[in-house]
C-alpha cells in the first residue's frame, strides 16, 4: 500500500470531504514530537506515545485568533525510515504540512532537511504551505527558531510568511513548540491557517488575470 498506490487513488480520497475542513498532514522524522503534538492539541493533555506504525488522525479545531472555530483533519504519519515512502500518499491533496522537528537533535538535522526538501519539491506538493514547528524547546540546547531556517535550508522553499522572496513556492514559518506542555502548538496552527489563506486568494487573484 501507499508507496504504491496509483496516482489516482489516497486515503484522503477515501474520506469524505467535510465542508470547511482543512487536511493537514503531520512529517518529521521519527520521535521528533508528533503524535505528542497531535494529541495534546486533540485533548489539551498530554499522552503517553508509542512508535507510530501506520497513521493517527484527528479532527482539530483552531482555538487561537483567526484559526479559532476552524476544523482540521489532521495526520500524523510514522516517520521511521521505512514508513517515509508513505508520506507522498498523504501529502496528496493536503492543505498544509506540519513538519515536526526535534530542535535538539542537531546530528540528525540533516536527514530531517533532506526529508522535508523531498517533500516540499515533490510535484503533488507545490505551493503547499509548511509550518516547521520547533518542538522540544524546554530542553536544553534547543535551536532557535532562526538558526533553525538556516539548518534546515528553508529559504531555498520560498519566501516565508512575512513576504521575502527568494525563488521556490512555498510559503513557510517556523513555530517553537513544545509538544508536552502546549505551548505554541495552536499558535503554530493559526500561522499555518493564515498561510493557506494568504494562498488561497492569491490563487483566487491569478484565476481572474488568466480570464
Ligand atoms: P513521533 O510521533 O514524532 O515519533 P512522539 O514522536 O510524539 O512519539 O514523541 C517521541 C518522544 O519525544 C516521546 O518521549 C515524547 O514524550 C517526547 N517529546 C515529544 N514532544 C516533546 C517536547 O516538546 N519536549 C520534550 N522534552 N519531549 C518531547 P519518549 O520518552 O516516550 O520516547
Ligand atoms: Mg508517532
Amino acid at each position: 500500500m501507499g508507496a504504491n498506490m496509483g496516482k489516482n487513488s489516497s486515503l484522503l480520497d477515501a474520506l469524505p470531504s467535510a465542508q470547511g475542513t482543512l487536511h493537514v498532514v503531520m512529517l518529521g522524522l521519527d520521535s521528533a514530537g508528533k503524535t505528542t503534538a497531535l494529541y495534546r492539541l486533540k485533548f489539551d493533555q498530554y499522552l503517553n506515545t508509542v512508535p507510530t506504525i501506520g497513521f493517527n488522525c484527528e479532527k482539530i479545531k483552531g482555538t487561537v485568533g483567526k484559526a479559532k472555530g476552524i476544523n482540521f483533519l489532521v495526520w500524523d504519519v510514522g516517520g521511521q525510515e521505512k514508513l517515509r515512502p508513505l508520506w507522498k500518499s498523504y501529502t496528496r491533496c493536503t492543505d498544509g504540512i506540519v513538519f515536526v522537528l526535534d530542535s535538539v537533535d542537531v546530528e540528525r538535522m540533516e536527514e530531517a532537511k533532506m526529508e522535508l526538501i523531498r517533500t516540499a519539491k515533490s510535484p503533488d506538493n507545490s505551493g503547499v504551505p509548511i509550518l516547521v514547528l520547533a518542538n522540544k524547546q524546554d530542553l536544553p540546547g534547543a535551536r532557535e527558531p532562526k538558526e533553525l531556517e538556516k539548518l534546515l535550508g528553508l529559504h531555498e522553499l520560498g519566501g516565508n510568511a512575512h513576504g521575502s522572496k527568494e525563488g521556490g513556492t512555498h510559503c513557510w514559518h517556523v513555530q517553537p513548540a513544545c509538544a508536552i506542555t502546549g505551548d505554541g502548538l495552536h499558535e503554530g496552527m493559526e500561522a499555518l491557517y493564515d498561510m493557506i489563506q494568504k494562498r488561497r486568494k492569491l490563487a483566487k487573484i491569478n484565476k481572474k488575470k488568466i480570464r
